[in-house]
């Protein structure tokens, strides 16, 4: 498409130009006649917790519409052999199926868990805030400017084209040249160093802030999973810095770490992996957390098993870095390291499979009751056991030369991903959304988002195993009526968009608790845990003075003795909430640095240097805690 000043540029972007601005015109024209701007001052100065944590997941679906219609537009391509819609063939198609891949598991699924981590972990220790406030809003606003460097590239027609993972050499200079994977280099070095701050914050917090009483032993399990997951955050992201900044230099500077005499692609395979498969129970440890609480609290029962539930978390997260290989058992590693991988690979089953029938022991002879949350968890057990059981399936090496590479793949981690990380977001959301907003959402508007997510994830998915075994590969844009994979993918088309059909449902609903219903109280599901002792939505500094806690589940028991938790003068100081708007600025100042590298811009790599010097002075000689310890001397 020919457009005056810029000239041809390809019609799906100039679509999104026209949409971008009208969609931006008219939310400027309802923020200001509703008079929200002050609101979104105060969100953009706040180093609370609780809005921490909405303001992720407010991001994280922003970014799960856009990664949405990247998997509708896939899907339409794919719908019939031979197909030309719109623009999404050959590159177009290797650029839809990068930013849907990256897209989804950095800047959707990481956010949704980091910001229920955010919301629910201080509450269920009984913790005023997380022990850094001002380090998180530094983490929140990175993951920010990560994300939107990355989303940008499709604006300016550069968005990134060598898959999710990025191998090299296809993502070095010589196959890939222009700024298009520059992008996916730094959106996730932001993003990801955010990420690593979080994980220290958590640490921290679990660590040093829980309510007198409240013992290691007697923590629930989500902030149980939130620890150990932040500990395999702390060692697997930095893998990721490192084969992103070799590749940054493979690619800039010209060196070659990946390519060429001396280097070679399987070293970064090797690095992106050992990174990559950490990664995938970075997403869904948490998710296993929030499905443990949800279970526990709705079949009126203590988890069963607790203690063999912690020691499953804790394997399945040491056994993560040994299995890396299981991704490369098509390099030509030998004989011997594909049967170590492929052994400890199997291992993890066990685990897992404890972990199952923990949450079925748990429902047994329990009070179950189906309200949203908990449908959620009962749709993820038996999809993720078949992600699983096809995860064991690859995990045989010799087999794995057969499936690699084919929709069997495709298949599989969605069962993991969508069955395990993205219905436990929901169920959390659902679960926590009265801490959020002092609002439970509708249940008939609930059941509906279910049943039609559910029902389509299946009829997406399932299909695609037998496509894949049929030896359709992924990644392709095309194939032929020969191919015989036509019903399999039309069906698979079918599923995608009831799957996008039942997020209306969550539109609808939003709307509706919010105009129609009134604020519930502070224990609207009759929970277990500490977040249910203080107010909905969950104001700043709940618990001063602090619960003393002297058991597992101390408030349930609480509740059934009719006592209430007994109280301490606080027996430390609570985090300190300040206003600040530092980490907007910092956020700010990397991504102009980031545009200077991805450019090559000199001139702009060195405003941002100055800027980003001039920013660490001001924060080295400000003090935005001054008002608080000043007022406290004061009072003395
Ligand atoms: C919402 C419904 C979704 C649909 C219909 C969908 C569909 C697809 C399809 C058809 C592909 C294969 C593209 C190809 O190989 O040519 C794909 C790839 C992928 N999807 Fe999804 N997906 C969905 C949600 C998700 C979610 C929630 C995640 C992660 C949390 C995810 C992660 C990925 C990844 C990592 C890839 C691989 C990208 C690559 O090959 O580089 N998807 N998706
Ligand atoms: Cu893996």
């Amino acid at each position: 498409m020919q457009v005056p000043f810029v000239g041809e540029v390809p019609s799906d972007i100039v679509v999104s130009w026209i949409v971008m601005v009208i969609v931006g015109i008219f939310l400027l024209w309802r923020l200001t006649v509703n008079k929200k701007w002050p609101m979104i001052w105060e969100y953009m100065t706040t180093t609370h917790h609780r809005k921490i944590g909405t303001m992720y997941i407010f991001f994280a679906v922003l970014f799960f519409i856009r990664g949405g219609i990247d998997a509708l537009f896939i899907r339409t391509q794919l719908a019939v052999p031979e197909n030309d819609f719109w623009v999404f063939q050959s590159q177009k198609y290797n650029e839809i199926f990068t930013t849907h891949g990256t897209v989804m598991i950095f800047f959707v699924a990481m956010p949704l868990l980091i910001g229920l981590m955010n919301i629910a972990v201080p509450l269920q220790l009984g913790a005023n805030d997380l022990a850094f406030p001002y380090l998180n809003s530094v983490s929140f606003w990175m993951f920010v400017s990560g994300a939107f460097v990355f989303n940008m590239a499709f604006f300016f027609n550069a968005a990134p084209n060598a898959g999710w993972t990025a191998y090299a050499p296809l993502s070095t200079d010589t196959f890939t040249t222009g700024p298009n994977n520059n992008y996916y280099i730094f959106g996730l070095q932001l993003s990801g160093l955010g990420t690593i701050f979080t994980a220290v914050n958590m640490i921290v917090t679990i660590i040093r802030l829980r309510a007198p009483g409240m013992k290691m032993t007697r923590m629930p399990l989500f902030p149980w999973a939130t620890l150990l997951t932040s500990f395999l955050i702390l060692i697997a992201f930095p893998v990721l810095t490192v084969a992103l900044l070799l590749l940054t230099f493979d690619r800039i500077y010209g060196t070659s770490f990946f390519i060429g005499e001396l280097g070679s692609p399987v070293y970064y395979q090797h690095l992106f992996w050992i990174f990559g498969h950490p990664e995938v129970y970075i997403l869904i440890l948490p998710a296993f957390g929030i499905f443990s609480d949800i279970i526990s609290a709705f079949s009126r029962k203590r988890i069963y098993g607790y203690t063999s539930m912690v020691i499953a978390i804790a394997l399945i997260g040491l056994l993560g870095f040994m299995v890396w290989a299981h991704h490369m058992f098509t390099v030509g590693l030998g004989p011997l390291a594909n049967s170590v991988f492929a052994i400890t690979t199997m291992l993890i089953a066990v685990p897992t499979g404890i972990k199952v029938f923990n949450w079925l022991f748990t429902m047994r002879n329990g009070v179950v009751q189906i309200r949203t949350p908990m449908l959620f968890s009962l749709g993820f057990i038996p999809t993720f056991v078949i992600g699983g059981v096809t995860g064991v399936m690859l995990a045989v090496a010799a087999a794995d030369y057969q499936y690699h590479d084919t929709y069997f793949v495709v298949a599989h981690f969605h069962y993991t991903m969508i069955g395990g990380t993205i219905l436990g977001a929901f169920a959390g959301i659902y679960y926590w959304y009265p801490k959020m907003t002092g609002k439970v959402l509708d249940e008939k508007l609930g059941r509906w988002h279910f049943w039609l997510f559910i029902i389509g994830f299946h009829l997406t998915f399932l299909p695609q195993h037998l496509a894949g075994l049929n030896g359709m590969p992924r990644r392709v844009y095309s194939y032929t009526w020969a191919d015989n994979v036509f019903v399999l993918n039309f069906i698979s088309t079918i599923g995608a968009f009831l799957m996008g059909a039942s997020m209306l449902f969550v539109v609808w609903n939003l709307y509706k608790t919010h105009r129609l219903t009134d604020k519930v109280g502070p224990d609207p599901w009759d929970g277990r845990t500490l977040e249910w002792t203080v107010d909905s939505p969950a104001p700043e500094h709940p618990f001063e003075p602090m619960p003393i806690v002297s058991g597992f589940d101390a408030y349930w028991y609480a509740k059934v003795k009719k006592e209430e938790l007994p109280k301490a003068e606080n027996p430390r100081p609570s985090p300190i909430a300040v206003k600040t708007i530092q980490p907007v600025l910092l956020a700010g100042i990397l991504m102009v640095i980031s545009i200077g590298f991805i450019y090559g811009w000199l001139w702009m790599q060195i405003i941002g240097g100055v800027g980003a010097f001039g920013f660490f002075i001001i924060r080295s000689v400000t003090d935005e805690r001054k008002g608080v310890y000043q007022k406290e001397e004061d009072e003395l």
